[in-house]
């Protein structure tokens, strides 16, 4: 095979199935030497440390997947699909997609997903086919969960934010569930040293008694879309009994601001808005002491509240949180990570061209998509390319997903399997699998020391599949946007080492008249590599960009002298660390001097967030609706989901069914016990599910899994486990300011069945 192995035959990559991307050991064998029969965390890599959870021990589901699309597909007039060949297959693609661009506007074709949760080259070679065909819109799943965050930390403190759970002495996790969602390296490791140290305190919000409020010191169980006012409780509490990091504030706030805010939390009635989250205003009071008093607090929001009424609002109050108390910059805090690849942007730019929806860090919500193309406007998406993701099954309302996808003039699906997208395609275009390519982790947020992992392919694609690098390639040269004229010096360039080939691809592609928007082709297509690290050659690009914009933090990893020495000092040692290497060492003291905002100040005033919250306050309607007793959390993590990179259901150790989680009084009232079957309805639809009653609900909240009811050929015939959640959600149940979606709080129904 074509990485490097131990003796003992295990060969260094990692697992696809979060973002962490846990380094992992890996033997080949089965029959064709292609099954991936034993996994184990491999210690070498630098942050994972040899840590995997239970998921990644059956890979092989994904490998051998049976729904795996192995040929270049059309689809007939009727529906069915007929194999192509990939010279056709890249000159009707293309021609397609040129003729909707010259008819329309490369505007019109709009470009979704580019990379899961471990495969992120995709996207970066993506950018090429989309500015050769002129396409400006874009989205990813980024645009239904954490835009809103990044949007109101982009105007706060000019950057995402992540914070240091290891050293913090007082964790908070916001609708989060990290002993199964993950997100932070090691996590049930650090969550366990967290939970045994008495000095240290673990406060979960969550309504839900999770396994990780299971083993929090306290755990505030909110009444499910109640989050807003616990935390203008905490706030104002916080004020009331001036808790606030006054010497933080004066020395990295606009004093006005400070007053600004403050004063807007003495309006809070803090028995009142305990009273609205369903909490013991004497606990909300001593955890806001708690939070204010602590040494170093670590805080982290997610789905619970990013997928819920008021999002928006709640990431402002969530960021107050982190300032008032001073919990930024210093370790076992929040920090702004060095990254090589800026993922996180909140920058707002311009607004979707059908609904006029904000667009932040250049992404479309994903719950206007449907509209930006069910429509008769002369912009209305036309085209769009999907590439690693599954946005008929990801994306809300997906009955009129399907519709919208369903009246395209053309879609292109990049994927490895027969999605629920890649059924609706024109054209399917087969990738190599994340073992069959090399591949690269971008969620890189660690700190100070933070960590690049490019993973050499395990085996070669079998024939038909290709990797995203060289599909993108072919379409960019269909198009006529590059070719030979540009690739031939290039490679002439390098055969006098990296040096002169840097130089010549400064001169040639990156100064005017540039060829910079091309540029991850022509690299891939010039830059000599191993070949089991071909795909990696768009890191060289990346490199280069991150010395110029980090150097300091480059350097105190090791690569040092000019950015191009850096850069290509820093490229040999990604391609020599086959389980990762540190590449930026960050500095705590750096922190205050690194804060990118115009004039380098913490921001604590938003002013349409701060009307938000006095509406939030003044809102008296009863939250309750007669019609829908039940809030359903539509899109749970638990044990074996991993949204839908494995679609194998005999992947799944636990939770065969995907059952619909209901507390033990509103199962007794329905009648019904675990493994027995209810009726669910929304708004959006209405559907069969099994049941597991749980005494970790609260009454009335019930919550399904995330990436279930994908169809798949099992050996008897097609499988479908659980439920598909988004048969069930609305598009337009979604937050004002940015349109993320309130999956986690549809109004819904339950009826025994007849
Ligand atoms: N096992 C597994 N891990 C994963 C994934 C996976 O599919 N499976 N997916 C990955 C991805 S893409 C993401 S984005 C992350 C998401 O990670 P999380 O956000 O942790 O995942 P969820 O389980 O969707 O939601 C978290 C919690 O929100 C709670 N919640 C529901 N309603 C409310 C509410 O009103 N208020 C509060 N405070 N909490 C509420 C739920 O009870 C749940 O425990 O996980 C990642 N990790
Ligand atoms: N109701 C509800 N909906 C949700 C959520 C929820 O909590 N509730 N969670 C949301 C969240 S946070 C997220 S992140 C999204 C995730 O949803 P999406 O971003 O749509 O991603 P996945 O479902 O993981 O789909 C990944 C696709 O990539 C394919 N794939 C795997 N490997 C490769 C590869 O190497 N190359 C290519 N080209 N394709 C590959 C898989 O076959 C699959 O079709 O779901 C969202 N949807
Ligand atoms: S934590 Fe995430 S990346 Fe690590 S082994 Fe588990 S699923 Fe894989
Ligand atoms: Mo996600």
């Amino acid at each position: 095979m074509t990485t490097p192995s131990t003796p003992e035959g295990w060969s260094p990559t990692a697992c696809i199935l979060c973002e962490c991307n846990c380094g992992l050991e890996v033997q080949l064998g089965g029959d064709d030497g292609r099954h991936l029969v034993k996994l184990r965390g491999d210690r070498r890599h630098p942050s994972s440390q040899g840590y995997a959870c239970e998921k990644p021990h059956r890979l092989d589901h994904y490998q051998h997947a049976r729904d795996r699309v192995t040929r270049p597909l059309r689809r007939r007039p009727d529906g069915t699909f007929e194999e192509i060949d990939w010279d056709t297959a890249i000159r009707e693609v293309a021609a397609r997609l040129a003729a909707v661009r010259d008819t329309h506007g490369g505007d019109t074709i709009f470009y979704y997903g580019g990379g899961g949760q471990g495969n992120h080259l995709p996207g970066a070679y993506a950018t090429a086919t989309r500015r050769a065909l002129g396409s400006r819109h874009r989205s990813s799943a980024l645009a239904q969960e954490k835009t809103g965050e990044f949007w109101v930390s982009d105007r706060m403190m000019g950057s995402a934010t992540r914070a240091d759970f290891e050293h913090c002495d007082v964790a908070l996790f916001l609708g989060k569930n990290p002993w199964h969602s993950h997100s932070i390296a090691r996590a049930r490791v650090t969550l366990k040293e967290l939970a045994a140290d008495p000095a240290r305190t673990l406060i979960v919000v969550d309504p839900r008694r999770t396994e990780t409020a299971e083993l929090a010191d306290i755990h505030l169980a909110v009444k499910p879309g109640t989050d807003a006012w616990l935390l203008a409780a905490l706030l104002a509490v916080i004020v009331e009994e001036d808790l606030i990091d006054r010497a933080f504030l004066a020395a990295r706030a606009v004093p006005a601001e400070v007053e600004t805010v403050v004063a807007a939390l003495r309006a809070v009635d803090v028995a009142a808005a305990c009273a609205r989250c369903g909490l013991d205003e004497a606990v909300v009071r001593r955890t806001a002491r708690v939070l204010a008093g602590a040494r170093a607090l670590a805080t982290f929001e997610d789905l619970g509240v990013q997928m819920n009424k008021g999002s928006t609002l709640v990431s402002y109050l969530h960021r107050l949180l982190i300032l008032l108390t001073g919990s930024f910059g210093k370790p076992g805090t929040h920090f702004i990570p060095t990254t090589l690849v800026d993922i996180a942007s909140g920058a707002s730019g311009k607004a979707s061209p059908v609904v006029g929806a904000r667009v932040v860090g250049g992404l479309v919500p994903c719950n206007v998509i449907a509209d930006e193309i069910l429509t008769d406007h002369p912009k209305r998406y036309r085209a769009m390319i999907v590439e690693a993701a599954n946005p008929a099954h990801s994306l809300a309302d997906s009955p009129r997903m399907r519709e919208a996808l369903g009246a395209l003039d053309t879609l292109v699906v990049i994927d490895v399997a027969m999605s629920e997208t890649a059924r609706l395609a024109h054209y399917v275009l087969p990738a190599a699998t994340q073992f069959e390519k090399a591949e690269a982790t971008f969620f890189n947020f660690e700190f100070p020391r933070n960590v690049f992992h490019l993973r050499a392919r395990l085996m070669a694609p079998p024939p038909g599949p290709l990797p995203e690098a060289e599909i993108h390639a072919r379409l960019v040269e269909a198009l006529g946007a590059v070719g030979e004229e540009v690739y031939a010096p290039l490679r002439a360039a390098a055969t006098a080492g990296r040096e002169a080939y840097v130089a010549a691809f400064m001169a040639r592609v990156m100064a005017p008249p540039t060829l910079s928007h091309l540029a991850p082709v022509i690299l891939y297509r010039t830059l000599p590599l191993p070949e089991a690290q071909r795909e990696g050659a768009v890191v060289l690009g990346l490199a280069l960009r991150a010395a110029m914009a980090h150097g300091g933090q480059l350097a105190r990893a090791g690569f040092t002298g000019t950015p191009m020495q850096a850069a290509l000092a820093l490229f040999d040692a990604i391609l020599a660390s086959p389980s990762g290497v540190v590449f930026a060492v960050g500095d705590w003291a750096e922190m205050s001097a690194r804060v990118p905002t115009p004039d380098g100040k913490l921001h604590l005033v938003l002013p349409d967030l701060l009307e938000a919250l006095a509406a939030h306050l003044r809102d008296d309607a009863p939250a309750d609706d007669p019609t829908w007793p039940f809030v359903l959390s539509a899109g749970e993590r638990r044990s074996f989901t991993a949204n839908t990179i494995i679609r194998d259901p005999a992947w799944r150790k636990k939770d065969a069914g995907g059952a619909l989680r209901v507390h033990p009084d509103d199962a007794a009232a329905l009648g019904v016990a675990t493994g027995g079957a209810v009726r669910l309805t929304t708004r959006r639809g209405s559907i069969v599910v099994e049941v597991e009653v749980s005494d970790t609900m609260q009454r009335g909240h019930v919550s399904l899994p995330n990436g279930l009811g994908l169809g798949y050929p099992g050996e008897h015939g097609a499988v479908t486990a659980g439920v598909a959640p988004n048969e069930l959600t609305s598009s337009d149940a979604r937050d004002p300011f940015v349109g993320t979606p309130w999956h986690k709080h549809v109004p819904a129904r339950l009826e025994r069945l007849a």
